[in-house]
């Protein structure tokens, strides 16, 4: 990471960067960006929490926050949901909460992409965060998780991040955006078949990490041991607030690559060449 800032001040700092890249991005209020073209990965309204992973809780005087993934997090775009209960485990309604996310590698810290909280009510809320790199073993304390209950009780839960196996997230130089963060909302096993493909797209600007707008995802499915492609597929472009949608086709089982391009006014803008491996099952 070159781009970072040091020590726990910036931790501070993160709270007032956060406001800033709502501002910036218009992510908190913009609704008139909720589109025809729906984004795939923020269809959930309701989630069942007995069906998910605790990452980690605390107790306060009046109230536990307990923190849910839907496995383990990696390093890639990914869904927290965070829950507020009273002592006895009964949801407490009427929550506020704030979050961001830190890195803290010892030496430096720095922030990542993530989004507006949703509340889904019940005192359950889904944030979702891009895990830009892994932690990594004797260098501070990783990824952190601040939220901030009812605007006074500041809480921050550590966060396991490993890689992730098959890469989600890719760093790329673009001719306007300079590095441009890459997201690919594919797991890592798919069925085989056409079917949607979801990107989120996000630059780096000293510590904020603004949603980007106006570029064309461009796939190219390939299968690299039998030396074929597929027909039929469609280049993700953009939803709003980052989120690109389009339609991916891998015409039969096995190992598939995506090489993906950055594409701005038909031009190609990404510096190097973006490749995903998929297993079609
Ligand atoms: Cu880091």
């Amino acid at each position: 990471m070159k781009s970072v800032y040091f020590g726990k001040v910036s931790m501070l700092l993160g709270i007032a960067a956060i406001a800033l890249v709502y501002s910036l991005t218009g992510c908190g209020n913009n609704t008139q960006q909720t589109q025809e073209k729906r984004p795939i990965d923020t269809v959930v309204n309701t989630v069942d929490i007995s069906t998910l992973t605790k990452i980690a809780d605390t107790t306060l005087t009046d109230n536990k926050v307990s923190v849910f993934a839907q496995d383990s997090l990696r390093s890639k775009n990914e869904t927290i949901y965070i829950q507020v209960t009273d002592l006895e485990g009964n949801p407490t309604a009427d929550a506020h909460l704030d979050y961001d996310v830190i890195m803290d590698m010892g030496m430096m810290s720095h922030g990542g992409p993530y989004y507006p909280l949703v509340d889904l009510g019940n005192g359950l809320f889904k944030a979702e965060v891009v895990f830009i790199m892994a932690n990594m073993d004797d260098m501070g304390e990783g990824w952190i998780l601040h939220t901030i209950l009812n605007k006074k009780d500041s809480l921050s839960f550590l966060l396991p991040v490993s890689e992730a196996k098959y890469v989600r997230t890719i760093s790329v130089n673009t001719k306007d955006d300079s590095r441009v963060f890459v997201s690919l909302l594919l797991p890592e096993e798919v069925k085989a078949g056409t079917q949607p493909i979801g990107f989120t797209l996000h630059k780096m600007d000293h510590n904020l990490f603004p949603a980007l707008e106006g570029y064309t995802v461009e796939i190219e499915p390939l299968m690299p041991n039998m030396g074929h492609g597929s027909p039929n597929n469609e280049a993700a472009t953009g939803t709003g607030n980052g989120r690109y949608s389009g339609t991916i086709n891998f015409t039969m089982k096995g190992h598939w690559k995506i090489k993906v391009n950055l594409l701005k006014g038909g031009e190609k803008v990404s510096q190097e060449e973006l490749v995903f491996p998929v297993e079609a099952r």
